[in-house]
């Protein structure tokens, strides 16, 4: 008989409309409503980016359709079956463990699409999914990172060298590269969390792959909370590398990120941008993986190893 895997699919949610993104917002803010001007500010950033849809959603069905194909191709052994849990918005992380159950499946893997840990935010994912496991009585094992799997590393720096090349007539070590990935607060450190350091291990084996030797690592889409958040910003980068004369060519590479979404499609391509074109720095921004095959071959490989 065919083993029959569940695999919980994690990934961030994004509303599924304008008039939705007030719950949204809410629950990313742990159940505290934003304030009529936060709520305005970010209803314009949505609105800003393509056209005001969600990408996030699109993508992300696409990328948990791409992985049910790619793991039942590579293991006919075994049959597959690919479950969204959403962190912020339906199908939130507990359905997407709940519906595995009601399917009658018993055994399940979970992996986010994020390939760094952090207690904050990998580690967010899995408790709330290991709790509803253990009240239905699931088994879940769970992929931690997946930060430096060769494939990944393989997808990154295929894009990091496309890029390059829109820079026509520049020379490779002039362009100064900036991997980035979200910040969290500063408290983390204090908490010996492995984020900072995977997101720096990631970036170096894509510098490595593709010979870089002018880059460094920036943050990007910090909160406004009060309390610090990890730095320095890529807007700060960005102005210290115009003032420093570093470079007039600057490439984002946003390691931390698998997906078009808000945080790249206004955080970099609006936002990041006009502080490039303010300073006169030519700006480009590598691809994002979304369904990348040697993503999907990433990910595949590392749902499997976790069955062995
Ligand atoms: O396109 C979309 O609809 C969603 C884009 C989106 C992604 C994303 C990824 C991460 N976040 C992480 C941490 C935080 C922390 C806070 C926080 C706040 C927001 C807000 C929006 C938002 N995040 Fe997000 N995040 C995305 C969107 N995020 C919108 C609220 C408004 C704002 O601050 O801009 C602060 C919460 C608080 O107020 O206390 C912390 C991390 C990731 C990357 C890992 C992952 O994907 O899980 C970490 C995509």
């Amino acid at each position: 008989e065919i083993k029959r895997i569940g695999v919980l699919v994690l990934s961030y949610g994004t509303p599924k409309s304008i008039d939705d993104i007030e719950a949204y917002y809410t629950h990313i803010r742990r159940g505290h409503p934003p304030t009529p001007e936060q709520l305005q500010d970010l209803k314009n950033r949505y609105e800003a980016i393509v056209g005001g849809v969600f990408p996030l959603r699109e993508n992300t069905d696409k990328q948990v359709k791409a992985l049910e194909d790619r793991l039942n191709e590579k293991y006919p052994d075994t049959t597959f079956i690919c479950y969204q849990g959403l962190k912020h918005a339906a199908p939130f992380i507990e359905d997407g463990v709940e519906q595995i159950v009601q399917d009658g499946l018993t055994e399940a893997v979970g992996v986010v699409l994020a390939p760094h840990y952090s207690s904050m935010s990998v580690g967010g994912y899995m408790k709330r999914a290991q709790a509803k496991a253990d009240e239905l009585g699931l088994n879940i094992r769970f992929v931690r990172s997946y930060h430096l799997h060769p494939k990944l590393i393989e997808a990154l720096a295929e894009r990091v060298e496309e890029a390059l090349n829109r820079f026509e007539g520049v020379e490779k070590d002039r362009i100064k590269v900036i991997f980035t990935a979200h910040s969290l607060p500063e408290k983390i450190l204090e908490m010996k969390d492995p984020y900072p350091e995977q997101l720096l291990e990631t970036s170096r084996a894509v510098a490595a792959k593709t010979g870089l030797t002018n880059w460094q690592f920036g943050w990007q889409s910090a909160g406004q909370t009060g309390e610090p958040w990890l730095g320095p910003d890529v807007l700060d980068v960005l102005r210290t590398i115009k003032q420093e004369k570093q470079a007039e060519h600057v490439l984002i590479c946003p390691v931390g990120f698998v997906s078009d979404h808000l945080e790249i499609l206004y955080d970099l391509d609006i936002e990041a941008q006009l502080t490039a074109r303010e300073l006169g720095l030519h700006l480009e921004r590598t691809r994002s993986l979304n369904t990348d095959p040697l993503y999907m071959d990433a990910l595949s490989d590392v749902v499997y190893a976790q069955l062995e």
